[in-house]
Formats: C-alpha cells, structure tokens, sequence
C-alpha cells in the first residue's frame, strides 16, 4: 500500500487560512476547500483533515493524524505527547492574567486567594504553582473577558494579541504566562514511509518560513564602494557583483532580513548605493 500523510489543521478559525496558505506556498495543492472533513493533495501524498483546534492535540498523539498545525498555547494545555517540529511565526499571542485597570497591582501575590476565569486551567494551574500562589481556577469556555465585570472572577487568564478586548472590557495585562505561535507538531506513532514524507514536507516548508523573513535586494553602487556594501549586506555567501554598461559602477545582488535592510539602509545610501530595489523571495534553501 502507497504511503500518505495526513495533517490536522484547524477547521475554521484564526489558523485555518494561514495554514492552507503555507500548504499551498509549500507546493502542495489541495483541491477542496475546508468544507469537508477531509481533503486530498493533488501533487503529494498528503490528506488535509479539518478539526477544531483543541482536538488536534488528540488525534496527532494518537496517530489519526500524523502531523498538525495549531497554536502553541492549545498543545500545552492539552499536554498529548505531541512533539514540537517547526515554528510557524503566525498566529503569535500571549496567555496572560489581567485584572480590573483601576486595581493597583503589587505582583503575582495579588491574585493570592482571588479566583480566575480561564479556557486554560492547566497552563494557568502550572504558572500560579511556580509563583507559589494559591488561586482558584474557574474553568469557562468563552467570553472570559467579561468574567470580572459580572463578578464571576477577580481576574483573567486569556489570549491577548492586540490587547484591546482587555481594554474595552477595563481591565489591564498583569503578567504574561507563556507565549504561543502556531507550530508543526508530529505524532509519535508513524510508520518509516510517513516519517520520510514528513521530513519532506518540513524541509519545504523551511524554505518557504527562511523566503518569508528575507527579502532580495539589487542596488547600483560605485566599484570602489562594493567591499564596504559587501560587509554591511553578506547575502547568503557573499552578494553578487555584476559590471554596469556604465563604467565604473556595479549591480549588487544580496539577501537580508527586512530589518536589517531598514537598519542599514542609511549607511547604503552614504556609501553612494542607488537604484534600490527590494522584492520578496518565494523559497530559500541553505
Ligand atoms: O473553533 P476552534 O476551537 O477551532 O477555534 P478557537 O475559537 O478555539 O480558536 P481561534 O481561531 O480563536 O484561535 C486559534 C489560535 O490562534 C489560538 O489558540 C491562539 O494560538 C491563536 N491566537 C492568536 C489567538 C489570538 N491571536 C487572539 N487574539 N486566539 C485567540 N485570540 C482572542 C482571545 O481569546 C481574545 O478573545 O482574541 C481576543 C484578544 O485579542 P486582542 O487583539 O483584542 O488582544
Ligand atoms: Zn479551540
């Protein structure tokens, strides 16, 4: 029988687009959207099954999927023995513990005895233990934020991403409990067949995760300039020099950070760089 992986990703909801997307940028072609449960890569042997978040956990640790995309925050509550293969740099958030704006906070002993609304009681449970604080835990499963203003909790444990559903609901952001991306995570029971396609599709969804951070970048430059440009901008090995009609000057060619690139952006142009041009890279591979 032909071997076939098969990834978990989230049905509908903040993940569910971007892991498609980074599916797709991976090369690999799935033909129905996430209406069904289930669906097929046209050019690799993978199966897409649609879950809810919190199930993925499950399933992956039980080998009815043997990889999955989901936030970092859900595998540690959940605590499957799943294990962590790649971070996936989206969804990025923070579990933290907020309270009403107007309280004075003097540190985690505050919450000392006060009671805690929270969809993550596991994570919040191991947290209040390290800071040796005895809380009690109310267990929710939506609309945490509003657990203060109703008295049904002193404080909150919840995602925070922009922090305005904390502020719109009065309260503020005391202390961050961990911090969560969405990650690749693989199941510990799968066959050699599954393990090697697995290693396929991390290794290309590597390249894409690489391109996506960097950015290309071509300038014009006077040859005298190119040993100092060549130090501020390495590239992968060292830029490309190419000779220009005109003489004298060169074309540059080299990979950088985004960041690094607005970093050193004005030293570029003191050096006499011009005609700068920056574009996005598909795939990167070392
Ligand atoms: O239906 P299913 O169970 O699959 O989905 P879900 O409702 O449990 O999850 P979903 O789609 O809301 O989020 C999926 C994952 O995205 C989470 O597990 C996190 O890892 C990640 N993520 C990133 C977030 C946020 N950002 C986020 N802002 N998850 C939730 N929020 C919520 C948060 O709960 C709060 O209500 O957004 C609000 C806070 O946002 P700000 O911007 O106002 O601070
Ligand atoms: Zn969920």
């Amino acid at each position: 029988m032909e071997s076939i992986l098969r990834i978990a990703i989230q049905k509908k909801g903040r993940l569910s687009e971007k892991s498609l997307q980074l599916l797709k940028e991976a090369g690999i072609s799935i033909s129905n959207g996430s209406s069904r449960l289930k669906a097929q890569a046209s050019n690799f042997p993978l199966e897409v099954l649609f879950l809810r978040d919190d199930d993925i956990p499950q399933y992956v640790a039980e080998g009815v999927a043997q990889a999955g995309i989901l936030g970092e925050n859900v595998v540690a509550e959940k605590a499957f023995p799943v294990e962590t293969k790649l971070e996936l740099g989206f969804a990025k958030c923070r579990l933290s513990l907020a309270i009403p704006r107007e309280i004075d906070y003097p540190g985690p002993q505050w919450f000392e005895g006060k009671k805690v609304a929270t969809t993550y009681p596991g994570i919040l449970q191991q947290f209040l233990e390290k800071e040796g604080v005895h809380a009690q835990t109310e267990s929710i499963s939506g609309s945490v934020e509003v657990a203060p203003g109703i008295g049904l909790a002193d404080g909150i444990c919840d995602i925070v991403s922009t922090g305005s559903t904390l502020f719109t609901n009065g309260l503020k952001e005391v202390e961050t409990v961990m911090r969560s991306q969405a990650i690749l995570v693989a199941s510990p029971q799968m066959n050699q067949a599954q393990e090697a396609l697995l290693e396929q599709l991390i290794f290309r969804m590597q390249a894409v995760l690489r391109a996506r951070k960097r950015k290309y970048i071509l300038l014009n430059a006077p040859n005298e300039a190119i040993p100092a440009i060549s130090q501020l901008l390495p590239g992968m090995k060292s830029p490309t020099v190419l000779p220009l009609a005109e003489e004298g000057w060169s074309s540059l060619h080299t990979v950088v950070h985004e960041q690094e690139f607005w970093d050193v952006i004005d030293q570029l142009k003191k050096l006499g760089a011009e005609g700068i041009l920056v574009t996005n890279i598909e795939k990167m591979i070392l």
